[in-house]
């Protein structure tokens, strides 16, 4: 068995027996159901064509089981499962003291882990979070910060580690739309990977908010015969402070420079050799577009012919202009 990562120009072009699940992205309508767990992200593509379309994909004939499980869409074949939910921040009942948007995120944390528990796949490897309006301030607090309390709550409720082996991730911000998380999960531990320029995600001060957030700076994760690197949405962020605030160019160099330090410590814990910066593929989360071209130019400087797909989307500081996140699939 193996999984792989395939690009496609239109949803009726995937071979939807084989679909785990993946993600559409772009500015118009959003997708009639397909059938398989779709993440749907209601954001241009700045550049590598819109709208995006990627699935996580198994060989044809492979085992698929798939299900729902209080509002998860999920796909499973062997011991991979993907899954998608979306959470209405206006539909859920706030316990008392937290936000709409923390109870969202806590209630889609605790119902993937009951769905990965029933399924005997304890071990979530990656997950892709984006919300509505991620840098606004509501009950005194952002959003962002919110959405990292109900967070690490639900880990926590879940009887999951906040702290070291926990997967790798993204956060970002989009002009409207419910709270939706996507997943892959697995039998097996993540083989946590941090940077030794930046203090660890789960470990960041509390000035940048009641709860730090929950993700390793990337991931390797081993399905039958594979080895998987994911590296997480890297900014420009050294130590835990915002550096280069106002210039993209020196962020998005410097988010370059952090992927790179993320890829020698993964290459130090590899069972599949080094990794380098061109072994990857990339997207791109762009705050504003007229930036596009400058965050073009010097990740094409850097990364050469891989493939990036660029996004527009707010990142989880209001000073971060960029966040680059990628994978390696062997
Ligand atoms: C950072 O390094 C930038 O909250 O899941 C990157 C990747 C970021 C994941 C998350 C946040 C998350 O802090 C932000």
């Amino acid at each position: 068995m193996s999984l792989s990562l395939l690009t496609f120009r239109s949803l009726s072009s995937l071979p939807a027996g084989s679909v785990l699940g993946g993600f559409r992205v772009g500015a118009g309508a959003p997708p009639e159901p397909v059938g398989w767990p779709l993440q749907n992200l209601s954001t241009p593509v700045l550049h590598g064509g819109d709208p995006l379309l990627e699935g996580w994909v198994v060989p044809e004939g492979a085992p698929m089981q798939a299900g729902e499980h209080e509002g998860v869409a999920w796909r499973r074949s062997g011991d991979l499962l993907f899954g998608v939910v979306d959470v209405q921040e206006a539909g859920v009942t706030p316990e008392p003291g937290r936000s709409a948007l923390q109870q969202a995120a806590f209630e889609v944390y605790a119902r993937i882990f009951r769905l990965l528990d029933a399924q005997g796949l304890p071990h979530l490897w990656r997950l892709w979070n984006y919300m509505a309006d991620i840098n606004g301030e509501a009950d005194g607090l952002e959003r962002y910060r919110q959405f990292n309390m109900g967070r690490g709550d639900a880990f926590e409720a879940g009887a999951r580690s906040v702290v070291g082996r926990v997967p790798a991730a993204c956060a970002l911000g989009v002009a409207s739309g419910p709270l939706t998380v996507a997943f892959l999960a697995g039998p097996t531990p993540i083989v946590p990977v941090e940077n030794p320029r930046q203090v660890s995600a789960f470990l960041y001060p509390d000035r940048y908010g009641p709860r730090s957030p929950t993700f390793s700076r990337a991931a390797l994760v081993h399905p039958p015969g594979q080895e998987i690197l994911f590296v997480s949405g890297t900014a420009s962020i050294v130590g835990h402070q915002t550096v280069h605030a106002g210039d993209v160019r020196a962020q998005t160099a410097e988010s370059l420079d952090n992927i790179a330090a993320v890829l020698d410590e993964a290459s130090a814990k590899s069972r599949s050799g080094p990794f380098a910066l061109g072994d990857l593929g990339y997207r791109a989360y762009v705050r504003h577009a007229a930036d596009l071209a400058t965050v073009r130019e010097v990740v094409a400087q850097r990364l050469g012919d891989a493939p990036v797909t660029y996004l527009l989307a707010d990142v989880c500081r209001s000073d971060l202009l960029v966040e680059i996140e990628g994978q390696c699939v062997r």
